[in-house]
């Protein structure tokens, strides 16, 4: 545990974005860390996620750092889809290695930080009343991080106990013979429903939006598959690193609308058997073409009736009214087959909402159902949600709530225009969360720590994104994103889960392979889009001119 009063950088987060960087920043660039995490631990998104059934949607031997040999030569993945809590020991694993717990303060909120523009320093002031100042910042508080509970009328009055699949407790919770309500149908409750449903006397899933899952297909991974593995990772991380999701991917193998139909239908068997995601990628034109996408959704509603016994229940969690993939694809295990449980129904509250929680459990259409735990799998303030709730403030006075009054802003989804030295590693308008997480961290932490290390070379003190880069950043996203359906659908990616936030697609979904090409050129001409502050109004690129590519 450690707390300096004035460091090089403050890396906020000590999730795999915030290890990574404190370990370049500190043990590559020499530069003095002070990390802080609201936790008492490492972990991020795996030390609080916890709930049944949580597990990895990227394969396990891709969700890892590439980055140091002997950490993927040493650590043994056991599944195909890690669970929760053996992504949370790798997590340990890491930071034991690299020493990374003596960088941070655990059990420590940011509660504000300030840029000081006289000093050149951000000032950050934790929960606790102590503040440390820094010349840099770079947050690493993850995407999906910040729970959101919904205002449901009477839940403090919930008799029984409410859990949020985002906070789940340490300790675990006891559901056997307990009577379970879940709401929501997104990944966190596709996850835990049916691991819920084999310990829980009852469970009742409230669904406002039935949502498309598709198998994961889990399995154990053998010593010599690993040891294969391992004998390759370089070429698999080289390779997985020029994929446009940052994941092991089986190439589209043409336009669903150009193949035969029985092609079509071949291909969507062999994913469909083989799980995951790349279910997705069998076709390249899910994404941009109604007519192309609902051959995909067609099947998986079909493949639905066909697992699912009760046609009314089929029926009520087929999704109908949104493209699939508009919506994060989920990854399952026995999800639709769960409807099949007789100790597992179904309520619809997207016809008949919910009206309020009872002392007995959640009311719907006037009837209390009686529950002794309810469970919230509602989701999350996503991508600037986290950062948000910094208490950022940059350049005169400038708070990051009113420069996001009409959404995330930035440049390279890296930096804000207004708010100098400050990083935000997978920020808004980065490819994050449409990519392997792990991959895109260690992009934008290795481009911030060789940019960084450039900055020091020419005894520069301050770089900023400039607002005409931004603008043009934002509506480069923006413009790639009225390409695809993804628009069309109200989804967290949309901010369309949070009332009064405002409706923009957050990620750049051009791909990461892409997306890595243009940070490497805009490095290569010298930072190009980015000021020098100290010489406000001078083109980064103009002062690096000189400055070799990284
Ligand atoms: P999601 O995907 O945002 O899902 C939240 C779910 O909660 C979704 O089904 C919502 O229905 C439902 N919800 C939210 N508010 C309500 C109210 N008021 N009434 C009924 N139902 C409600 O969150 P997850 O945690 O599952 O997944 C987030 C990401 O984490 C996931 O994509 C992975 O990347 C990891 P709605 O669809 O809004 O009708």
């Amino acid at each position: 545990m450690s707390r300096s009063a004035h460091v090089d950088v403050v890396v906020v987060g000590a999730g795999f974005a915030g290890i990574y960087a404190t370990h370049l920043l500190r043990d590559k660039n020499g530069l003095s860390v002070q990390g802080f995490e609201r936790g008492s631990d490492v972990g991020g998104t795996w030390f609080w996620n916890r709930y049944p059934g949580a597990r990895c949607d990227a394969e396990s031997i891709v969700y890892s750092y590439s980055f140091d040999d002997d950490i993927q030569q040493e650590w043994t993945w056991s599944e195909r889809w890690a669970t929760q809590p053996e992504i949370l020991r790798y997590a340990g694993f890491v930071a034991d290695k690299l020493g990374i717990r003596e960088s941070y303060a655990f059990n420590t909120e940011v509660a504000s930080m300030v840029w000081d523009e006289e000093a050149g320093l951000w000032i950050t002031t934790t929960s606790d009343g102590e503040t440390t100042t820094s010349r840099f910042v770079v947050t690493a508080v993850g995407c999906l991080s910040a729970s959101q509970v919904p205002e449901f009328k009477g839940l403090e009055g919930f008799a029984g106990e409410v859990y949020h699949t985002g906070s789940w407790p340490h300790e675990g919770v006891d559901l056997a013979g307990k009577r379970v309500a879940v709401i929501g149908t997104g990944s966190s409750g596709i996850q835990a429903i049916p691991a819920i449903a084999q310990q829980a006397a009852h469970v009742t899933v409230l669904q406002r939006t039935p949502n498309y899952t598709v198998p994961a297909r889990n399995r154990k991974l053998g010593v010599d598959e690993m040891s294969l593995i391992k004998r390759i990772y370089p070429a698999l991380r080289e390779k997985v690193r020029e994929t446009p999701a940052g994941v092991i991917v089986k190439p589209p193998v043409g336009a669903a609308l150009e193949l035969p139909p029985e092609e079509v239908r071949a291909e969507l068997d062999r994913r469909w058997e083989q799980g995951g995601p790349t279910f997705m990628n069998a076709f390249t034109d899910t994404m941009s073409d109604h007519a192309a996408n609902q051959i995909t959704a067609d099947y998986v509603r079909e493949r639905i009736r066909e697992i699912v016994q009760d046609p009314e229940k089929a029926e009520l969690i087929s999704p109908q009214a949104y493209p699939i993939g508009t919506k994060r694809i989920c990854v399952d295990t026995d999800y639709y087959a769960t409807y099949n449980r007789e100790n597992v129904d179904l309520v619809d509250v997207r016809s008949t909402p919910i009206e309020r929680i009872g002392a007995r459990g959640p009311v719907v259409g006037g009837k209390e159902y009686e529950v002794d735990v309810l469970v919230l799998a509602t989701g999350f303030d996503a991508i600037t949600g986290p950062l948000l709730r910094l208490g950022v403030q940059g350049r005169n006075g400038l708070s990051l709530n009113e420069a996001w009054a009409e959404g995330g802003k930035s440049y390279l989804g890296l930096a804000v225009a207004g708010f100098p030295n400050l990083f935000t590693v997978t920020g808004p308008g980065s490819p994050s969360v449409l990519t392997n997480m792990i991959v895109s961290i260690e992009q934008h932490v290795d481009w911030i720590s060789d940019m960084l290390l450039d900055l020091e070379n020419e005894g520069i003190e301050r770089i900023e994104a400039s607002a005409e880069a931004q603008e043009e950043w934002i509506a480069k996203v923006n413009a790639i994103a009225a390409q695809t359906l993804y628009p069309e659908t109200a989804s967290w990616y949309m901010g369309a889960n949070i009332p009064g936030k405002p409706r923009v697609f957050m990620p750049y979904a051009g791909g990461l392979d892409t997306y890595r090409e243009i940070c490497r050129q805009v490095a290569a001409a010298g930072y190009e889009g980015f000021l020098t502050s100290g010489q406000v109004g001078v083109e980064a690129h103009e002062v690096l001119a000189t400055v070799p590519a990284s």
